[in-house]
């Protein structure tokens, strides 16, 4: 089953529509793959998205890095994390650039639309699912390829 954030921070009701950005330099591969997962979201919520070139002033910013990367949270080298994201209404997705990542499924790298499907849900307000084809469930094997589930679609519904 779904869950949420202590608090249930949420984007504002007026704010059905938001805007996201890469930084500077990000590879095209993984934003084309990026921007399908939000594309799957849009298609299941009240939400639209649309990419801005304006990165700075981007609801939602999306960028690699490695190790220690200016925020709370450094990245752990290959292996363990392999990207966060912030409760809303931050809007800040960082990847593990130390991971294999993919847009196409290799046995071994990890994809980098799946893993975008799972932030983008913390980037709207959810937390981790219980159910294990869930995107929000909180583990996934390298090669694997996930898509939204029922109980990621009610979670969203549930609250907004
Ligand atoms: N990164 C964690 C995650 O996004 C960060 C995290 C840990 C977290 N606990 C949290 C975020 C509680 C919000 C609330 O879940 S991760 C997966 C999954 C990770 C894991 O690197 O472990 C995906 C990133 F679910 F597949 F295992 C992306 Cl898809
Ligand atoms: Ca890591
Ligand atoms: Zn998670």
């Amino acid at each position: 089953h779904y869950s949420f954030f202590r608090g249930y921070p949420r984007w504002p009701a007026s704010q059905t529509h938001l805007t996201y950005g890469f930084l500077p330099g990000t590879n095209a591969n993984a934003i084309s793959a990026v921007v399908r997962a939000f594309n799957k979201w849009a298609a299941q919520t009240h939400f639209t998205f649309s990419q801005t070139q304006d990165y700075r002033n981007a609801h939602m910013k999306i960028s690699f890095h490695r190790g220690n990367h200016g925020d709370e949270d450094p990245f752990d080298g290959p292996g363990g994390t392999l990207a966060h994201a912030w409760a809303p209404t931050d809007g800040r997705f960082h990847y593990d650039a130390d991971e294999s990542w993919s847009v196409v499924p290799v046995p071994g790298a990890f994809d980098v639309e799946t893993v975008a499907l799972h932030e983008i849900g913390h980037l709207l307000g959810l937390g981790h699912s219980s159910v294990q084809n869930a995107i929000m469930y909180p583990t996934i094997n390298p090669g694997m390829t996930k898509g939204l589930h029922g109980d990621d679609i009610q979670g969203i519904r549930a609250l907004y």
